[in-house]
């Protein structure tokens, strides 16, 4: 049984050349998902298909469960490490221990979701493996980063409970953060009927084993959606320099709520005369190494 009219669908999985593509419930009256192809007349003018893309398919062959792409939709945003397109929120996550907590890792996964210009959110996991003291400790830390954090431990169910409930309001989430902090238990924890695979730290690199492989989009409710991602260490980041101040909610939250003025409009908040930034804040120190960095990219650029 084919049909030739032009479904909207969203692409779920990727593999090789080959696409999962979940149809609105709206056409069927159930969920349906796709294997698609991209049809072969068409050039997407090298654009890629990822995952989180909306596209056109035709030839739905009901029986098969198997139809062609034809088109590509505009994209809201495309996150390039993993691709995932149109994301609406970030939970960077990372364990309080095993693997233990990195504070610059931590760091670069923030400024990297912030350059997202999506909501942010910092997720720890395993905090029974730490003092109820410790954990306030961090919450305090990452309070003053700009972040109210949330905290989860396997023991406590309400805590996940709570998560997705904030999570049923986003339209796509994405989970990143490093190998083996507990990304894929989360959604499992979320999501029972999946059981992805997760798998302990090894003991002898003392980090995750890269459990997870593929970017993954998962449907909690009818217009919500998760994204599970392979855990990965990130590497310093290459920011244009003026947007560096927008990296830092530390830095935003004071122009936007307290509504300061620096004498220069595009000031970087180093220690020009004339700026008017707090700059008693810990990721300080962090904020001028990026702009140092930053410029020193600048003017090899320029050389190049
Ligand atoms: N003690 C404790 N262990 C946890 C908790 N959450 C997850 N773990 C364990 O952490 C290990 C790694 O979890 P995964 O979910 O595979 O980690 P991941 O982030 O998906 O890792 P990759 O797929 O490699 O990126 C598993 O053995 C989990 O059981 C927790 O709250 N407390
Ligand atoms: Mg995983
Ligand atoms: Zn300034």
């Amino acid at each position: 049984m084919k049909n030739n009219s032009k479904y909207l669908g969203l692409v779920t999985k990727k593999f090789n050349e080959f696409f999962l593509v979940d149809l609105n419930k709206e056409y069927f009256g159930i969920s349906e998902r796709f294997l698609c192809k991209v049809r072969k007349s068409i050039n997407f003018k090298d654009q890629f298909i990822y995952v989180g893309d909306e596209v056109e398919i035709d030839n739905v062959d009901l029986r098969s469960k198997r139809a062609l792409i034809t088109s590509l939709k505009k994209r809201k945003n495309l996150l390039i490490r993993p691709s995932v397109a149109n994301i609406s929120n970030i939970y960077i996550i990372f364990s309080v221990e095993e693997p233990e907590l990195n504070l610059s890792q931590v760091n670069r996964f923030l400024i990297a979701a912030e350059s997202m210009e999506v909501e942010v959110s910092l997720v720890l996991t395993k905090c029974d493996l730490i003092s109820d003291q410790k954990i306030n400790l961090l919450i305090d830390r990452f309070g003053k980063w700009g972040y109210q954090t949330i905290t989860l431990n396997l023991q406590k169910t309400e805590y996940f409970k709570n998560l997705l409930v904030e999570l049923k309001q986003k339209k796509c989430s994405i989970f990143m953060g490093p190998s083996g902090v507990g990304k894929t238990t989360l959604l499992n924890m979320i999501i029972p009927s999946l059981q992805k695979n997760t798998a302990p730290v090894s003991h002898k690199i003392k980090r995750g084993k890269n459990t997870t492989r593929n970017v993954e989009l998962f449907s909690i409710s009818n217009q919500s959606y998760i994204v599970d991602t392979p855990g990965f260490n990130m590497q310093p980041l290459d920011v244009d320099i003026r947007l560096l101040p927008n990296l830092f909610p530390e830095i935003y939250k004071q122009v936007i709520d307290e509504g300061i003025h620096c004498k220069f409009r595009n000031c970087l908040h180093l220690n020009d005369e004339g700026c008017n930034l707090n700059k008693s804040f810990e990721r300080y120190s962090f904020y001028k190494e990026m702009i140092e960095s930053s410029k020193n990219q600048y003017y090899q650029n320029q050389e190049d």
